[in-house]
């Protein structure tokens, strides 16, 4: 596997060089700061570029070009969007760059209702508390249809839960759920939020689903052209959110998707964090049955309250948690056995060991919330030291 390390720009408090000392071989990267759905610019792109290679690094992978709003609903300026995308890929292919990551999760990316919750040890790790989660869509940012969402008792614990809820909680529920976590292409106040909601009335889960295949039927043929792989992040967490419709949560879902537009182009992003959140994705069997699709990996584990969907989590230690990572390691280092056999100059895959906990140091430093310097120092020399052991040739057989 090559292993790269997310770096979200000059503002990251988190260097390049930092990420080259943690053991990095290339960065993931995007231009936050371009409006969705507006194409990149070359200088802006070569200006990244240059960046990353004064630290020391190159940048191997974009996460994310985001896919607008319009986009999924395929509503208002939707047809320039996706004409801007496919020229973002055009962009990035002449710069070099191969491997494109995008989500198509409605409204919310990556959702966590406590972003330094303690652990035993003092460190902090993320977490998604169901409870909390329902009295933020019923009680904070009061929904209207929010209470059919969900079941008598858990109704019943959310209210019991906002009515001691702190007011630095309420606001931090609105900070974490609505404006968006780190990566996150737009931020909404509640006001938006409930606007933004409205927008999917007419977008149910089918049609969403159309409306991926839609997309990728588009942009899949120019990524084709000009030797780009495309690659879909999954839900997290993997089940509907506020209403919203949610498409990539399940293998059924990655199934429909990598069938429905059936090329090489059109792949994966598999993410083990994400899709672990539900007890009935079973990691290891995912990464066999779409591995020839799969073109970039996050390795991350997380901890389940309980096996029901949904359910509450917390991210736990990268070899912690439900996910078997040795068995998911073994399946991609025998996909890339096999694609080197075939010649394909594609043969090592990207994995970027995905979040960390905060641990020492960390702790003051301030880095974006889930990007800490040593937890995903930590998570990645766990994870290359299972690949090592796994290759092994006298105790792994790859
Ligand atoms: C969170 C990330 C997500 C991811 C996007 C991909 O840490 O995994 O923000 O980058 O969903 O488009």
């Amino acid at each position: 596997m090559r292993h790269t390390w997310r770096w979200f720009g000059p503002v990251d408090k988190v260097t390049v060089r930092d990420a080259a000392q943690a053991g990095a071989q290339g960065i993931v990267s995007a231009l936050h700061h371009v409006p969705t759905g507006t194409a990149w610019t070359i200088e802006g792109i070569r200006q990244r570029q240059d960046e990353i290679k004064a630290g020391g690094l190159y940048w191997d992978v974009v996460e994310s070009v985001p896919v607008s709003e319009d986009m999924k609903t395929q509503t208002g300026d939707w047809r320039d969007h996706v004409a801007n995308w496919q020229e973002t890929l055009r962009r990035l292919s002449a710069c070099g760059i191969r491997t494109v990551c995008y989500n198509f999760m409605p409204v919310l990316d990556w959702t966590r209702t406590d972003l330094r919750w303690e652990t035993g040890h003092g460190a902090r790790a993320m977490r998604f508390d169901l409870v909390d989660f329902t009295a933020f869509d019923i009680h904070i940012l009061k929904r209207p249809e929010a209470s059919a969402d969900y079941p008598e008792a858990l109704i019943e614990q959310a209210a019991q839960r906002f009515a001691a809820m702190p007011d630095d909680k309420i606001l931090a529920l609105g900070r974490n759920i609505g404006a968006g976590l780190p990566g996150s292409a737009d931020g909404y106040t509640l006001d938006q939020l409930l606007e933004k909601l409205r927008t999917y009335q007419g977008t149910d889960r089918n049609r969403l689903q159309q409306n991926l295949i839609d997309f990728l039927s588009q942009v899949t043929p120019v990524a084709e052209e000009i030797g780009i792989n495309i690659c879909a992040h999954g839900d997290d967490p993997p089940w509907p959110l506020l209403g919203l419709p949610r498409i990539l949560s399940t293998e059924t879902d990655y199934a429909h998707m990598l069938g429905q537009v059936d090329s090489r182009a059109n792949g994966v992003t598999l993410c083990t964090g994400s899709l672990g959140a539900r007890a009935d994705n079973n990691l290891p069997v995912i990464a066999k049955r779409f591995a020839d699709r799969i073109h970039f990996v996050h390795l991350r584990n997380v901890t389940r309250d309980t096996d029901t969907v949904p359910c509450s989590f917390f991210e736990d230690e990268h070899l912690e948690g439900g996910t078997d990572m040795v068995a998911v390691i073994a399946a991609l280092l025998d996909e890339e056995k096999r694609r080197r056999a075939e010649g394909r100059d594609d043969h090592q895959i990207p994995m970027r060991p995905d979040h960390g906990q905060e641990i020492l140091d960390d702790l003051t430093r301030g880095a974006q919330p889930g990007y800490p310097a040593i937890g995903r120092l930590k998570g990645l020399a766990e994870l290359r030291g299972i690949e090592r052991a796994l290759l092994h040739p006298q105790f792994g057989a790859r």
